[in-house]
């Protein structure tokens, strides 16, 4: 599958996804959403493929949902189409996509950061909510999912003046789970994709399922939920297989049954 605003290249079981709309630092038009979620459902189907990666480039992870492309919509436009509702199917992927992110990660890109799994930030990562200086607000979720990660003090901050924090602060507040030097990001995150996809794939998803629970459910739901799944786990031949490896002192060899 060849696409025009996106790279994808799988290494090993690793798909790797980049940006790629350089002349506006990656800003997220319809073409880039329609693309990626064509690449993320070939990624969910594809059983050699375990965890993907999302990046940009060195200067831009994506500088926002595309201001040229809604610069001249109405209410009724983006209403009634429900203008990028389709972000949605990208976050129903469900095996796990990491965002590598350098640079400007703004408005809609921010987003898309956090709608993947976690974000592992370069140095140069700059993180923001800046739609309040176009007189516009977050529109991929932003309010949600930024509040949800670095808490209401901060979100708000960022949301109503537009700040941008850079990586350290990102680390500090809970938005990335690590920052790596620009140089090493992508090498970095598909050495962590790696990792995953090595892991037994059932296990992968129900790791994934439980902890995104956590954002939907009260506590006792969550840890009920978590349970049952940790339960339906020792109905798989991985398990058998993954607890007889660690007695034997040997890597355990993975069906996805
Ligand atoms: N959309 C379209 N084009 C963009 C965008 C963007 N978000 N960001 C940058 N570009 C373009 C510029 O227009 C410029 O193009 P040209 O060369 O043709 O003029 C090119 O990329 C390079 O940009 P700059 O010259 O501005 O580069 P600088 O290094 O000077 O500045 C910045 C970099 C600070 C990142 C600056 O480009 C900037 O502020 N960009 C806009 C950031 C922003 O406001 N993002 C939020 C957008 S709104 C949004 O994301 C809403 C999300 C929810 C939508 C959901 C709808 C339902």
């Amino acid at each position: 599958m060849s696409y025009e605003t996106i790279l994808v290249e799988q290494r090993g079981a690793v798909t790797l996804v980049t940006l790629n709309r350089p002349q506006a630092l990656n800003a997220l038009n319809g073409q880039v959403l329609s693309e990626l979620l064509e690449a993320m459902a070939a990624f969910d189907k594809d059983a050699s493929q375990g965890c993907a990666v999302i990046t940009g480039s060195e200067k831009a992870f994506a500088a926002g949902a595309d201001i040229k492309e809604m610069q001249a919509q109405g209410f009724a436009d983006m209403y009634g189409y429900d203008f990028f509702a389709g972000w949605d199917a990208f976050t129903r992927t469900r095996k796990p996509i990491i965002a590598a992110v350098a640079g400007y990660a703004l408005g809609g890109g921010c987003e898309l950061a956090m709608m993947c799994d976690f974000i592992l930030a370069a140095d140069n990562a700059r993180f923001g909510q800046p739609e309040i200086k176009l007189a516009v607000s977050p529109g991929m979720g932003g309010s949600q999912r930024l509040t949800r990660a670095v808490g209401k003090a901060k979100a708000m901050e960022m949301c109503l003046t537009g700040r941008m924090i850079d990586a350290a602060e990102a680390e500090r507040a809970g938005l990335v789970a690590r920052i790596v030097p620009a140089a090493e990001l992508v090498e970095e995150a598909v050495k962590t994709a790696a990792a995953i996809a090595g892991m037994a794939p059932l296990a992968v998803l129900a790791n994934k399922e439980m902890v995104n629970a956590a954002y939907e459910t009260t506590l006792t739901q969550g840890v009920q939920f978590e349970r049952r799944l940790f339960h339906a786990l020792f109905g798989t031949a991985d398990q058998k297989e993954g607890m007889a490896a660690f007695v034997e002192k040997r890597p355990g060899n993975w069906t996805g049954k």
